[in-house]
């Protein structure tokens, strides 16, 4: 699925103006979102900057996608050496765009396979939740659980946390994406 960068935002009234669906991608700092948006795009290419290190995306990033779509990446929270007063702008930025979005029809929140729900990320769901704002959940980095030992902690973890539908994945070997196309396509088409 091809795809173009349309801009990048830092204040509400730099969003696009709502054209097609949106779906929204959320999670901590370096769980992997913009790698997650990159291999749902496809193509090799990175559409979405990686970060090298955690905190990067800062502002709110908005891409046009085939198909109808448009995907936006918002920056990642809990990295605690942002200062705090970027932090609270950032809030502010995330909560202009999830709550008086009429666009974004999904968002997509990312747990990192190795660290399970963290207080922030369940603090987040909940709010979700209560926003009745649609959304799924996607384990990211399932490459990195080697051992038969770590993929059954993980799991265990996870499920702990929350006990409905988590879908796996993995921007560097493929593994979930086409499963998480399949939800977004199917999810974010229902009014
Ligand atoms: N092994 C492995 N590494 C990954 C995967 N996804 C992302 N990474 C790595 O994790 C780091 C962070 O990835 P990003 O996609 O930039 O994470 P992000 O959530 O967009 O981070 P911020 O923009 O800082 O919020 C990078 O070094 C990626 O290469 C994965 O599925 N497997
Ligand atoms: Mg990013």
């Amino acid at each position: 699925m091809p795809a173009r960068f349309i801009l990048s935002a830092v204040s509400s009234e730099q969003f696009p103006s709502p054209a097609e669906p949106e779906i929204a991608f959320l999670g901590r700092s370096n769980v992997g979102k913009s790698s997650l948006l990159n291999a749902l795009i496809g193509g090799g290419g990175d559409v979405a900057k990686v970060s090298s290190w955690p905190g990067r995306t800062q502002a709110i990033n908005f891409f046009q996608v085939d198909g109808g779509f448009r995907f936006v990446d918002l920056p990642g929270y809990g990295y605690a050496k942002v200062p705090k007063a970027i932090t609270s702008n950032w809030q502010e930025l995330i909560e202009s765009y999830l709550v008086g979005r009429d666009a974004l029809k999904l968002a997509v929140l990312l747990i990192d396979s190795r660290r399970g729900w963290m207080p922030k990320d369940i603090e987040l769901r909940e709010w979700l939740e209560e926003q009745q704002q649609p959304f799924i959940v996607v384990v990211t980095k399932a490459d990195k659980l080697k051992t038969q030992k770590e993929k059954h902690q993980s799991q265990r973890a996870l499920r702990e946390g929350y006990s409905g539908e988590m879908l796996e994945c993995s921007a560097v070997t493929g593994r979930g994406v086409r499963e998480i196309w399949q939800t977004i396509t199917t999810k974010s088409k229902t009014p």
